[in-house]
Formats: C-alpha cells, structure tokens, sequence
C-alpha cells in the first residue's frame, strides 16, 4: 500500500483523529432495511473490482449493498448509491437525484452527493457517512491525487477524504474500483453500444497519428482511436 502519511500535509496530518470503532452486531439486512427507502438502480460496478481501501477504516466494498440493488453506481455526471465500509458502516454517495438532473448541488445536507465531471472525469463534492460524517472527493485542494474516473478505462483513481479516517485510497495498483465488465464501445457500460457511445467515440477520436489512450474504442489496440477503430465501432452497434 502506498505510505500515505509522508505525502500528507502537516496541516492534513494534524486533522487526523482517532480511529471510531464500531462492533458491527447488527446483521446485513437489518441494517438495509433501515436505509432510506430511495429505489437505486443495480449497481454497475465490476464484481472483481469492488475493493478500495481506506487508512484508518479498512476496506470498502462499492458493489455489494442490498445483494447490488443498493450498491454504488456510477452516471455520466453523478455516483449515487452505497458503499459499504466493514468498520464504519454505510457510506452514501448520492441520492440519484441531482437538482438539475445533473450535479448535486451540495448545500445542504439534502442535496449532497458525489459528482463527475465528464469532460475530465474529475470528482467533486461529497459523501456522508452517519458513523465519521462528511468524505470529500475534491482532493486536488488537499495537495493529493485528486479522485477520478476514467470513463475509457472505466476505473477510479485518486484519493478521496475523510477527516476521521483518513485517505480512501481508490488509487491502488491491485485493488481500486471499476465499472463493468464493459464490452468493446460501450463507454458508457449500459450493455449496449449505441448512439450515445457513438456520441462519446466523437469526443475521442484522434486520428491515425493521434495518441488518446481509450481502450474502450481501441479496437486494434495501437494507442489511438481512428477511422479503423470507427469501423469496428459500427459493426458492434447494438440495433
Ligand atoms: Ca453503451
Ligand atoms: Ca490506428
Ligand atoms: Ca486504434
């Protein structure tokens, strides 16, 4: 695991509190039953890439909530759904329901959520967990790798934070979050490819002599996204 403390600031350091420790004696669906009663949508991460860790909390799984029905999902513009993390409990990331259909708004404790910004895949705003409070996905202020997703590889990256347990590291070369599986085009990993991937594909096509790295349109698997890319694209259209 990367050592993160050497790269933390002295300020950032100095938030650090102890650890909260929960005994978590009450079971799965107890606990799922006392969740809002919000309906999400299935969850879209990769079941083999559901694992993050986090410094002071241990691991966290983005899948799994409600059997998946209730586990964290990821748009084009927002996350929403639960995290669970085995020593802290539930983490929400949104309700699925930003004010204008797109962005939470975080302003209050009824309009926070996790969003994406899909040009850059930069995340911003914020997580709530009822056992440490708020976890803040702009990191760039922090001084740390700022969290990401990136919609070509599907995959997080980055750090998140959180003023009691430290980094939630999304950043790991093992273990760190995805969508999927993710069929060849389908950017955006709704199980078709369609005309809004087609959409997508426009945004990163590069040229013969390009060098966008976007396996997902990759097609020939030679570090651009051309017209042969373009070809392959077609005839994976999902009619
Ligand atoms: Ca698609
Ligand atoms: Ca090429
Ligand atoms: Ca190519």
């Amino acid at each position: 695991m990367r050592p993160y403390t050497t790269t933390m600031t002295p300020i950032l350091r100095r938030t650090l509190r102890p650890r909260t420790t929960l005994s978590m004696v009450v079971s799965l669906g107890a606990v799922m039953s006392a969740l809002s009663t919000t309906t999400y949508a299935q969850s879209n991460i990769d079941p083999d890439r559901k694992f993050a860790w986090t410094e002071n909390a241990g691991w966290t799984n983005w899948r799994d909530a409600g059997s998946g029905a209730d586990g964290a999902n990821v748009s084009a513009t927002y996350l929403s759904g639960y995290v669970w993390a085995e020593n802290v409990g539930w983490i929400n990331l949104g309700d699925g329901s930003p004010v204008d259909g797109v962005h939470y708004a975080n302003i209050d404790d009824t309009s926070f959520g996790v969003n994406i910004d899909s040009e850059t895949g930069d995340l911003s705003g914020l997580a709530w967990c009822e056992n440490i409070g708020w976890i803040n996905f702009d990191t760039a202020v922090l001084g740390e790798t700022r969290a990401v997703f990136d919609a070509c590889i599907h995959t997080f990256s980055g750090y998140a934070w959180s003023e009691n347990i430290g980094w939630v590291n999304l950043d790991d070369a093992e273990h760190f979050v995805a969508v999927g599986p993710c069929g060849f085009g389908d950017y955006d990993c709704d199980g078709t490819v369609w005309l809004d991937d087609y959409a997508y594909f426009l945004d990163q096509v590069s040229g013969p002599d390009g060098e966008t790295f976007c396996p997902t349109f990759d097609a020939d698997d030679d570090n651009d996204v051309d017209l042969l890319d373009w070809s392959a694209l077609q005839q994976a259209f999902t009619p």
